[in-house]
């Protein structure tokens, strides 16, 4: 059932909600994403949190990305979920993955899932020092010593994962992306053959979220769980599970994001004085990752398509992935504001069904679209918050503080849900989710 938006809450009221949400959500020196239906820390999720802490307290936002670190495999990869000791109800948890049985490269402890996520722990990192209590030397010094890390980090998705071909991040799992089910993936997972001897499980997620529309359907579970056996089936190898896997995408959000974090990591270094060689390797990622980028981008329409690195298809979805481009920047003022123009016009943002500007996770426009379905129609706020610091970054002030605004339309019924109803702006998935509260919180911060 779809009910419209709640009561509006005032802004201060609402930035103090969300400073709760975050403080409630604390498990010491983690944060779980979600109280219920996510009790453990999630990578992208967590960087988003120290976003959303710097402003609270600077060095609790590093102890976040320090406890997510403690995950880190010895390849350098930041796995997607790090698990707390204690059970949390959610599945798949650390068994079914069994990644320290199957590969010295994993912890022990803490367990971890064996696959990664979104890196935009640059763009955490950056901000945190320059959010006001980030110059103290005691935060400096913290990131002095999460510096090595975080390059081994980008050094791996640089040569674990990047395609020779397109110079993409490459995928191995539709969690990679944060998007799992968005139809950006529907041709490459209808390769994905679900064979009788897919392990038995139970689906623990729809203990926590009652309508089974917002969540992704069984056919998308029965696939992402027989990928994990693939890895599995591969002992999480790097060469083998490229090698292997039968979902393989270059994402070129990812890419993006990673371009962008590259740039910000690299800026951070500045402030730290990191070693010179790292920043200069960092930019030098950037530009590489950038052309990546502009090379996936069809100069005509601006749209940025994925790769089926299984069959050399492009992919082309109604999804913000398209405007990818715009996260890393075009590399000319003309293309991108003609671009910012397209994001923010009736095909996404604007669209005029929309309850506020905002890009819905798939465009109305597109027969794929479901409003309430994940990552098929609904608007979620942590995307609107990455492009809106992309477009301030750039410049494009006017469509970021569009999308700020439309943003804060939808946070304003104070429930920090996962994700809202395109046209109703009602709260769905899971409610005080940690990611929504943090960057409410970061918006409603004075700068
Ligand atoms: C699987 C935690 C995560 C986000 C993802 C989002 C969702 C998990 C799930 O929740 O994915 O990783 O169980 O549905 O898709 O982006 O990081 O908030």
């Amino acid at each position: 059932m779809v009910v419209g938006a709640g009561a509006r809450r005032a802004l201060p009221d609402l930035r103090d909600g969300a400073a709760a949400v975050l403080r409630a959500n604390d498990r010491g020196s983690a944060t779980v994403a979600a109280p219920r239906l996510y009790p453990h820390q999630w990578s992208w999720d967590a960087a988003f949190v120290a976003i959303g802490l710097a402003h609270l307290s600077p060095e609790r936002a590093c102890t976040e990305l320090e406890h997510l670190l403690t995950g880190q495999w010895r390849t350098g990869m930041i796995p997607h979920i790090v698990y707390s000791a204690e059970s949390g109800d959610y599945f798949p948890d650390a068994a079914r993955w069994a990644c320290a049985d199957l590969t010295d490269a994993a912890p022990g402890v803490p367990a971890t899932s064996g696959v990664t996520q979104p890196p935009i722990h640059g763009i955490a990192i950056e901000r945190i020092l320059r959010t006001p209590g980030g110059e103290r030397a005691a935060v400096r010094d913290r990131v002095g010593r999460m510096w090595p890390p975080l390059m081994a980090w980008h050094r791996w998705l640089a040569t674990a994962r990047r395609s020779p071909i397109t110079g993409l991040v490459t995928i191995v799992h539709g969690w990679e992306s944060g998007m799992d089910n968005s139809p950006r993936f529907d041709e490459p997972y209808s390769r994905v053959k679900v064979p009788g001897s897919l392990p038995a499980y139970r689906r623990v997620d729809r203990d926590h979220v009652a309508e089974a529309g917002e969540r992704p359907s069984n056919e998308d579970y029965d696939r992402y769980l027989w990928l994990i056996e693939e890895l599995k089936a591969a002992r999480y190898d790097d060469a083998e599970v490229m090698a292997s896997v039968s979902f393989r995408v270059g994402d070129v959000f990812m890419t993006a994001v990673l371009a962008a974090a590259s740039e910000a990591l690299a800026a951070a270094g500045t402030l730290i004085d990191a070693p010179a060689a790292d920043v200069d390797w960092l930019t030098a990622q950037a530009a590489s990752l950038r052309a990546a980028v502009g090379a996936a981008t069809d100069p005509a329409t601006g749209d940025s398509a994925d790769v089926d690195e299984r069959t050399g298809h492009h992919l082309v979805a109604a999804s913000p992935a398209r405007f990818a481009a715009l996260l890393c920047g075009t590399g000319s003022s003309e293309t991108e504001t003609q671009l910012v123009d397209r994001f923010l016009g009736d095909d996404c943002c604007g669209h005029p069904a929309l309850f506020a500007v905002g890009p819905p996770s798939t465009s109305p426009a597109s027969p794929a679209f479901e409003p309430t379905r994940y990552w098929r129609g609904p608007v979620w706020p942590v995307v609107s918050w990455l492009f809106w610091w992309a477009l301030d970054r750039h410049g494009h002030t006017d469509a970021a503080a569009q999308l700020r605004a439309g943003g804060l339309s939808y946070l304003a019924d104070g429930s920090f849900a996962e994700y809202y109803h395109p046209f109703t702006g009602a709260a769905l998935g899971s409610r005080d989710q940690s990611w929504t509260a943090a960057v409410t919180v970061d918006w409603l911060t004075p700068t």
